[in-house]
C-alpha cells in the first residue's frame, strides 16, 4: 500500500463539493491504489453540514478513505496536503456589486495563500471559486515558498463546453474534438477558440463549415452556459463543475496525448503577448508532472481580439483588488 495522500477540499459542505468529494474518495481521481487523506474547510456555520458530509462519506465504506479532518482553519486544512481544490468562496449576493464580491473573496485567497505554504512540498492548487483567476492571482502571490506554476484556475468546464458543442454540430463522437482552447478570464468574455479546434483531426471549420455558428452562437452558448444553467436548474452547475475539476486534475497527473492540450488558467508570463502578473487561460500540455503553455497556436485578427478583451476584463479586475496582492 502506498503512503496516503491529502487532499484538502474547500467550500466542503457547498453544492459543487457534493458533487466532487465523494468521486476523490472512490479512488477515480488519484488512482485506486492511493490511500487518501482528506482535509475539508469550511467556515463555522457550515461545520455542522460538514458533519454531514463526513457521515455519508463513512457510510460509503470507501477502502481507500484512511482519515478525514473537518476545520474551519485554513492553516490546518491546507497542513502537509499534496493537492488543494479551492472551491468555497463567497456567492454573489443579490445587488452586490462585482468590485465587492472581488473584495470578499479575493481576503478568502490572501489568508489561504499565506497558509497553503504549510503544504507538502508537491502542493498543487486548483483554483475553482470564482472570479477563479483573479482568486488564484492572489492566493499565488501570497503563497510565496510555493512556486507559481503549482496554481491553476479552472477553465475546464468551459473547455469540456466547448467540446460538447462542438461535437454535438458536427454529429461526432466527443473524443473526435481536440485542441480546443479557453483563452482569457472564466466569465462572459473568455474566448472558446474554434479556429485551433479539431474534429477527427481536421480544422473545425472544415468540418463545421459554418462560420456564422462558430463565431456567434457558439461563443455566446459557452460563454452564457453558467448563466443558462442557473435559469433552468435555479442554482449553479455543480455536477459538471465538479466534473471538469477532476478533468483538471486527471490532465495535469497524465501526460497530454500527442499533438493535443487542455485548457487551463495560469500564471501569464508574456505568453501570446499576454501581459505578466495575470492568471490567464491558455492552451497547457502535461508530462505527468509539469505543465507548459503550448507555443505556436495561431492567434488571428478575430481570436486577437476577442482575447484582448478577456485581458483588459482580468486587468480590471486586477486593479481592484490590487491592495490585496
Ligand atoms: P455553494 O455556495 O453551494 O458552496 C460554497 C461553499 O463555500 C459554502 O458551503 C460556503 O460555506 C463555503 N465557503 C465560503 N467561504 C469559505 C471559506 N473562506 N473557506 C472555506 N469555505 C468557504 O457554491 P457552489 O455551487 O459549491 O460553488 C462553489 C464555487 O465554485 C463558487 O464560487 C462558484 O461561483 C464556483 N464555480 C466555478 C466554476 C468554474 O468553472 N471555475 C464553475 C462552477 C461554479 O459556479
Amino acid at each position: 500500500m502506498k503512503a496516503p495522500m491529502r487532499v484538502a477540499i474547500t467550500g466542503a459542505a457547498g453544492q459543487l463539493a457534493y458533487s466532487l468529494i465523494f468521486r476523490v474518495a472512490s479512488g477515480e481521481v488519484f488512482g485506486h491504489a492511493q490511500p487518501l487523506i482528506l482535509h475539508l474547510l469550511e467556515i463555522p456555520p457550515a461545520m455542522n453540514a460538514l458533519k454531514g458530509v463526513a457521515m455519508e462519506l463513512d457510510d460509503c465504506a470507501y477502502p481507500l478513505l484512511k482519515g478525514m479532518v473537518l476545520t474551519d482553519q485554513a492553516s490546518q486544512a491546507f497542513d502537509g496536503v499534496n493537492w488543494a481544490l479551492l472551491v468555497g468562496s463567497k456567492p454573489r449576493g443579490k445587488g452586490m456589486e462585482r468590485k465587492d464580491l472581488l473584495l470578499d473573496n479575493g481576503k478568502i485567497f490572501v489568508e489561504q495563500g499565506k497558509a497553503l505554504e504549510k503544504a507538502a512540498r508537491d502542493l498543487r492548487v486548483l483554483v475553482v471559486g470564482n472570479p477563479a483567476n483573479t482568486n488564484c492571482l492572489i492566493a499565488l502571490s501570497h503563497a510565496k515558498a510555493v512556486p507559481p506554476e503549482r496554481f491553476a484556475a479552472m477553465t475546464r468546464l468551459d473547455h469540456n463546453r466547448a467540446r460538447a458543442q462542438l461535437a454535438r454540430k458536427a454529429g461526432v463522437e466527443m473524443s473526435q474534438v481536440t485542441n480546443v482552447t479557453i483563452w482569457g478570464n472564466h466569465s462572459a468574455t473568455q474566448f472558446p477558440d474554434f479556429l485551433n479546434a479539431r474534429i477527427g483531426g481536421k480544422p473545425a471549420l472544415q468540418v463545421i463549415p459554418d462560420k456564422a455558428w462558430l463565431e456567434g452562437e457558439f461563443i455566446s452558448t459557452v460563454q452564457k452556459r453558467g448563466a443558462a444553467i442557473i435559469e433552468a436548474r435555479g442554482v449553479s452547475s455543480a455536477a459538471s463543475a465538479a466534473n471538469a475539476a477532476i478533468d483538471h486534475v486527471k490532465s495535469v497527473l497524465t501526460p497530454t496525448p500527442a499533438g493535443d492540450w487542455f485548457s487551463a488558467a495560469v500564471l501569464t508570463d508574456g505568453s501570446y503577448g499576454v501581459p505578466k502578473g495575470l492568471v490567464s487561460g491558455f492552451p497547457v500540455r502535461s508530462d505527468g508532472k509539469a505543465w507548459q503553455i503550448v507555443p505556436g497556436v495561431e492567434i488571428n485578427a478575430f481570436a486577437r481580439q476577442k482575447i484582448d478583451a478577456s485581458i483588459k476584463e482580468l486587468q480590471e479586475e486586477k486593479a481592484v483588488i490590487q491592495g490585496l496582492l
